[in-house]
Parts: C-alpha cells; structure tokens; sequence
C-alpha cells in the first residue's frame, strides 16, 4: 500500500517514521518552463460512478459492493455513503454543462457493472443501458469525447459472494460485461479503458481490508491480482470483437517510490514495492510475464493460481495507457510479515518534508515527470493519456459564495508544468484529465475530501459551483499552457 493509500483509506499511519534527509531523483529545477502543450493537447477532467451517480437503487440497479460496505458500521468517515452523492444520474446535464463552460473536450467517467447487470451475470439491464446511452450521446452533442471506465471498483455483490476478484471465473464475468457494453456504446465511443487502478483495488480491497469487500487476506489479494490480469487480456478481446475500431486502454495508479534512506534494507524494500505497484499489472498485461524478483520463482504460480495458457491470456497490446498521478511513496523497510510465505514486500511510509494537501498527501511535481519517463520504458511509444491528477483542499465558500482555492491552483500548475516537460523530453502523453470534475465520495473518508473543481453542495440539492481553481483549468484549457 502507498501511504497516499494508507490516508485516504483512514488508517493511522502507524510505524512511519519521519526522516528529515530525503533522497530525490532530480533537483526540483522545474523553474521558467513554458508550460506548452502540444496542439490538438486534449483537456478533460475525470468521475468514477459510485463517487458521483447516487441513484443507488434505481431502475433496476444491482446491489455493488460498495453499496454493502458503506453500511458497516466504522467504515468509512461519518457514516458517509454513495447512495445519492452528486445525484449525477439524473443531472449529468448539469455536469456537461459544466465540462462545457471549463472548456474541456474529454470526460473521463464509469460504468457501473450493476446498472447494466445486476447481478454480475444474465441479459442487459435495458434501464441501466439507457442511462449510458444518454451519458453519451450528450456528451457527443456537447463536443465532449466520453471516455468510459468499464470498472473503478464497484463489483457486483453477487460475484462477490461466489469469491469476487480472486474467483478466477470473476475475469469471464468482466468480459461478459465487457462485451454488452462495447456492443451497445461502440458505434459512438472510440476510446475505452477497461479497469481503474488495478493496484489500488486489490491491495486495498483484499490485503489491508479497508476499501470494499473488506478482505483481509495476503493470498486473496495475490490471486485478485492474476484474476484482473486475466480479465484485462480477456476485456480487451471481448470489446475488440464487439467492435474492431475501439482503442483500449487501462489506467495504472504510478508512483515514484523512493527509499526512505540510503540503506540496503530500505533501498531493497523501495524497488520491491515498486514492481508490486508499479509493474505488476501493466507488465504482465504488456508481455504476458510477472515480474521478477517479488514471489520466489518455484511458488509464484501456485500462489497466484497461474494455470497453463494465462500468459497468452492475459496478454492485450493495450491501443494507450492511462496514468494517474499523485504523490510519491517514500518506503522503508518492514519488519512485518505480509502473510504470504515468500511475499516479503511489506514496508513503511515515511513522512518527507514536502509540503501536504488538506488529505495530507505529499505534494512532489517533480514525481510525475520522474514516473512518466520510468512508465515510458515499459509502455513504449503507446499514447499516454493522463486519466487522473488533482488535490484535495476543503475550502468552503465566503461570504459572497465563492471558492477561493489557490492551493489547488498552485498544485495544478506546478503538476502541469512538469508534465509539459516530460512532453517536450519526449513521452508521448495526449490528454490530461483533472480529478476530479467535481467534489464527491472520497471512498473511505466519505464527503471530508474535496477534490473537485467544482463545489457541490452536499446539504443544498447537490448545488454546483465552480471554483476559482475551475475558472483557472478552463483558462488553461482554452490557451493550451500553463497560465
Ligand atoms: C483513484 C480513484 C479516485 C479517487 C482519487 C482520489 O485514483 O483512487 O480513481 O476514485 O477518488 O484518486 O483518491
């Protein structure tokens, strides 16, 4: 787990230490970049549906698992729930609009797997399709490109009772779903991703327990890993044979994990947990291989549930690659047991000097230039899209009703800049997408982080505002640089 992770999942963040001497991979030597992006650069901003949709019952909606585990007592912040949220369901015209007055050409937002299949399995949901049908066609009539996630994170509790992500039989299900989608929305959608932050989900979901279902068990979590491998080779194909012109990616969480001294343990521990969250899901999907160096060799498919064949199987030559990008990781080693016998890459987070957001996420522009070059030589000349890159700052709005967020500003640009150099050395990056569009359901920490360019008014009929950080993204939008 990242300790971007560790907070937003609410968990104390015990065993950090803080390190007052830091090792980084570059001088912070960002200063007077021209900020240009390259024509034709498209901007866009990003949602997931259990964040923003609401709606949670309605027209013939399954049950998620996110719907059931925001009713555990102790979970998430507040008693906080998805289950109106941004009401996006039923105003995702306001929020076209709002994607209209940012001037932003790409929306980035999901699926939810139980609005089209209930239960995971059977015929469409013909409600549940209608809805993405008028999400789409909205979005075209608007000039706005729709960019769908099929999967961030909301599985259908039914597939979750029969075993969830490490079921093996859960990837076929996916493409299933996959494949009524691409069939349906593939005459008007060219670009799809197939899975959000496959790291994030199965870490946090199966291994540490505190993201939906709730598992706390090292070798469900390693088995989750292989069985949406598995589905993306398998996604992939379904969409491709729905419709041969459709461009498929998948999103990749990234991080530049630093180790937090210079000693062997902590150096070892840093490059461990960086191939277990960096690589381990857009490698295997690349080449059709793990990599090596983090289960031991003789073990490594038993404790993934490997069978013969899977190296083809999940194998897809992805049309782009999506990243998101936050914060960097600083690891120290661990003395924990993972509770995997040969899974060693248990570490610490430690606490940097740089400066936090109100999530207290460390802020490191410097990273995301440093990220994309690494994730370059992995990914090759593929286009790059950036699927995700925000902050969360809870201002709330003055007297006069408006959101003053300069940290957001600043945090914005500062990333931009960055990236707008990685573009001039030479990584082929096409869109960039802020997260997110609109203030909504932080997951664990429920309505308590703002990430939106937009304020919603959780108390006032989902009131939208746009905030000062939103006025300044449409600036930079419109003039294709940094303002
Ligand atoms: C993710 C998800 C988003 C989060 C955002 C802030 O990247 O984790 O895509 O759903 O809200 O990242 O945590």
């Amino acid at each position: 787990m990242e300790r971007r992770d560790l907070l937003r999942s609410g968990l104390a963040l015990a065993g950090a230490s803080l390190l007052p001497q830091l090792t980084r991979s570059a001088a912070a030597s960002a200063a007077r970049e021209p900020g240009q992006f390259p024509p034709g650069f498209l901007w866009g901003a990003a949602t997931a549906a259990y964040q923003v949709e609401g709606a949670y019952n309605e027209d013939g909606k399954g049950e998620s698992v996110w719907d059931r585990f925001v009713l555990a007592p102790g979970k998430i912040k507040n008693g906080d729930t998805g289950n109106v949220a941004c009401d996006s369901y039923h105003r995702y015209g306001d929020d076209i609009a709002l994607l209209r007055t940012l001037n932003l050409k790409s929306y980035r937002f999901s699926i939810a797997w139980t609005r089209i299949q209930p239960s995971g399995t059977g015929p469409a949901n013909a409600r549940g399709l209608d809805y993405y049908d008028r999400l789409t066609d909205a979005l075209l009539e608007a000039g706005i490109r729709p960019l769908p996630t099929l999967y961030h994170w909301d599985l259908p509790q039914e597939l979750e009772d029969r075993g969830g992500w490490p079921n093996r039989d859960t990837a076929a299900r996916f493409a299933d779903y996959a494949s009524i989608m691409g069939r349906r929305l593939g005459d008007r959608i060219e670009h799809w991703a197939l899975f959000n932050e496959s790291k994030a989900f199965t870490q946090l979901s199966y291994w540490f327990g505190v993201f939906a279902p709730g598992r706390k068990d090292a070798l469900a979590f390693l088995k989750a890993t292989h069985t949406v491998n598995l589905a993306h080779g398998l996604g992939f194909r379904a969409l491709k044979t729905a419709n041969s012109k459709l461009q498929v990616g998948s999103v990749y969480d990234v991080s530049p994990h630093i180790p937090a001294s210079d000693s062997a343990a902590d150096r070892a521990a840093a490059e461990a947990m960086d191939k277990l969250s960096n690589l381990w899901f857009v490698v295997p999907v690349l080449t059709g291989s793990y990599p090596e160096g983090v289960l031991p060799a003789a073990s490594q498919a038993a404790l993934l549930g490997m069978q013969s064949g899977d190296e083809q199987t999940m194998r897809a030559d992805l049309d782009f690659v999506g990243l998101n990008y936050y914060s960097l990781t600083r690891v120290a080693a661990s003395t924990q047991n993972s509770g995997v016998p040969g899974l060693d890459v248990t570490a610490d987070w430690a606490v940097g000097p740089d400066e936090k957001t109100d999530f207290g996420w460390d802020i490191y522009p410097q990273g995301f230039y440093d990220i994309l070059k690494r994730m370059q030589q992995v990914t090759g000349k593929r286009p790059i899209e950036i699927t995700e890159n925000g902050a969360a700052y809870n201002n709330k709005p003055d007297a006069t009703g408006q959101i003053h967020d300069a940290k957001r500003i600043a945090y914005l640009r500062a990333h931009l800049l960055s990236l707008s150099r990685a573009i001039a050395d030479g990584v082929p990056v096409r869109a960039y997408h802020c997260w997110s569009l609109l203030d909504n359901f932080e997951w664990a920490q429920g309505y308590s982080q703002r990430f939106g360019l937009t304020y919603v008014d959780f108390d006032n009929h989902q009131r939208r505002t746009i905030k000062e950080s939103g006025y300044w993204y449409a600036k930079v939008a419109a003039a294709n640089r940094v303002v």
